[in-house]
């Protein structure tokens, strides 16, 4: 069946540049029709001819269409990612045992390699060049790009398939993105992972406004903590106490909290006119737009403190330099173990234990290195996990209370926001129809985003990904209204853009998005957690973190030991709604039903 498909995509292909060479002036540009499958390499030759580079694809012909030997048994043997997504969240006895021996190790291994091996590197593309190139590779202010991008001299906005004018971009956020009514994650995800998912990622994806699309200012390329450190040395030298290594803080009742905007006079985006004594002064200029970021870098901030103390009672020689720069390393190292083991952990559902332990890939083919892509950034705009408002002991806070809100933070403490956004259910990202007013604009924004940086299809990236492209819009979701309305503005399955197409796919079965989100996402997060610095054979051992004392806090961080060891009691901490309330929600939408 595969096979026959091929062969008429061929024949159309064929048909297609036929007659486009003959009614068309200007001959199209071959490599509009994405002609070159299994990673082939589409590189146009003379006015109207194209070549196929298949080498080290494991296939070979025109297209890279017929597989080698080993290509045709491991595609015999690779099970669908659908049925591997089944296998991981079920089976709960397999798994117990799986958790508990040496095949956790042996299938963490797996697990990281098969996903890191989709994701080139060193990178390949950006948005300026569709072609491996030197400025590619040395312009770091460039988001590298998995797919070149859509050649800018084909006939259709998309290559060569669906309208000559694509969907206004407040069209589709009206009627694909914009809630209904609030859906919650059947997942369970809350508030506290939503607002860590914004933390997190926000360290690495800084597109760079002031110049045109595809660059970006966060060049640390991955975990940097420039979130909580600042992008640049000026910034980070103002943040920084220069005594003991620590951060500079100001106390409120007694707790630690980041310094005003008074006090260090650091640019942070506040609303016209916001009085600098009320702006809190963090690594991120962004993050005074929610208290749920001022939270999470009042907790980093506080980590940081603390693990400068514990470093200078066991180095009471060492500058305030050294003592900085090891802690930034310990902090780093705590990020990525808190965010595969349980942020990922509870993002994938998976029955399988996750586990962070760089040394798994010592024996394996792979580069120490990571370049953000800008796919991976327009995958991560997870806007519908924000709720309706925001439940914050006993007072319902709507969005216009929220935003910019330091008082917030200030006036709660910390306990009390961890307590509530462990508690307040997040939405469900995929699907579509979930994403409240108040974040709408952000969709249409990735939209236009997307088509000034000319990204393509999103059946494109399906194959890209070893995943069958969509056959219909009928296949991509189980929203029948949605399939036909979007067929009318697309007009072809082939033409329908990449974040759209991620956002409104059928989510899998009690999941917080669909396939396409897990199988793209996955590669870009695990290739940018594992290829940090810190996982190297160089860097992974004690001395790198000022020893064992040091080395231990990275290896034994978790969520609930950043919140505890740094408040005053211990609120209820986790990435997922407790699961008292979960029950009776279940209970409550059933009901409806
Ligand atoms: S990030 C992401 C998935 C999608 C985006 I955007 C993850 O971080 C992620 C990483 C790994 C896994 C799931 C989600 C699991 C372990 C897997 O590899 O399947």
């Amino acid at each position: 069946m595969k096979d026959f498909s091929i062969f008429l995509f061929g024949v159309i292909t064929y048909l297609l540049l036929i007659e486009s060479q003959s009614c068309a002036a200007d001959s199209v540009n071959p490599c509009c029709y994405y002609p070159c499958q299994n990673s082939g390499v589409c590189v146009r030759f003379g006015a109207d001819g194209y070549r196929c580079d298949c080498t080290r694809t494991g296939y070979y012909g025109d297209n890279c269409t017929t597989p080698e030997l080993w290509s045709r048994v491991r595609a015999m043997l690779r099970p669908r990612p659908a049925a591997i997504h089944y296998f991981l969240t079920h089976f709960q006895w397999f798994w117990d045992f799986i958790n508990s021996c040496f095949l956790r190790d042996t299938f963490m291994t797996l697990v990281l390699t098969v996903r890191s091996e989709l994701i080139p590197s060193p990178p390949t593309y950006n948005t300026k060049y569709g072609y491996l190139s030197w400025e590619s590779y040395i312009n770091i202010s460039y988001y590298t790009r998995l797919l070149p991008p859509v050649p800018e001299d084909c006939p259709l906005p998309m290559g060569t398939k669906g309208k000559s004018v694509l969907p206004e971009p407040n069209v589709l956020a009206e009627r694909f993105f914009k809630r209904k009514k609030f859906r919650p994650d059947p997942q369970g995800t809350n508030l506290m992972f939503s607002f860590m998912a914004q933390h997190f990622t926000h360290q690495f994806f800084k597109t760079n406004h002031d110049v045109q699309a595809g660059f970006t200012k966060a060049l640390g390329h991955g975990v940097d903590a420039s979130n909580i450190y600042g992008d640049d040395l000026v910034r980070q030298h103002q943040l920084r106490l220069h005594e003991d290594g620590k951060m500079k803080y100001q106390v409120v009742d007694g707790e630690m909290y980041p310094p005003t905007v008074s006090d260090v006079p650091v640019h942070m985006v506040y609303p016209k006119g916001f009085p600098p004594e009320r702006q809190l002064a963090i690594g991120q200029e962004f993050f005074g737009i929610v208290p749920g970021l001022t939270m999470y870098a009042t907790l980093w901030l506080r980590e940081h403190n603390r693990v400068c103390d514990i470093l200078k009672a066991e180095h009471p020689t060492w500058d305030d330099e050294q003592l900085f720069q090891t802690t930034r390393l310990i902090i780093i190292g705590e990020i990525i173990n808190i965010i595969i083991e349980d942020y990922v952990q509870h993002l994938s559902g998976y029955l399988f234990k996750l586990k962070f332990d760089p040394s798994l890939l010592f024996g394996e083919r792979f580069q120490y290195s990571n370049r953000i892509a800008l796919e991976f950034c327009q995958l991560y705009h997870w806007h519908p996990l924000m709720p309706d408002s925001f439940l914050i002991d006993g007072d319902q806070i709507p969005y216009s209370q929220f935003m910019y809100n330091t008082s917030v933070l200030l006036h709660y403490g910390v306990e009390k926001l961890v307590d509530a956004f462990s508690r307040q259910p997040a939405g469900q990202i995929g699907g579509g129809q979930n994403s409240h007013e108040a974040v709408l604009k952000v969709a249409e924004m990735v939209i236009r985003e997307s088509r000034a940086t000319r990204v393509q299809p999103f059946n494109e990236y399906r194959k890209k990904f070893n995943l069958e492209p969509y056959a219909s819009f009928q296949e991509l979701t189980d929203d029948a209204d949605m399939a036909n309305a979007l067929e009318e503005l697309y007009g072809d399955i082939d033409a329908l853009e990449f974040y759209p197409g991620i956002m409104l796919e059928k989510a899998h079965s009690s999941s917080i998005f669909g396939e396409s989100m897990v199988e793209m996402g996955a590669p870009f997060s695990l290739k940018g957690l594992l290829g940090n610095p810190i996982c190297s054979p160089h860097y992974w051992k004690p001395s790198t973190f000022g020893g064992e004392t040091g080395f231990n806090i990275v290896k034994t961080s978790t969520l609930k030991k950043l919140v505890c060891l740094n408040t005053k009691w211990c609120p209820f901490v986790d990435f997922h709604i407790p699961r008292k309330e979960e029950e009776s929600q279940r209970k409550e939408s059933s009901s409806e039903l």
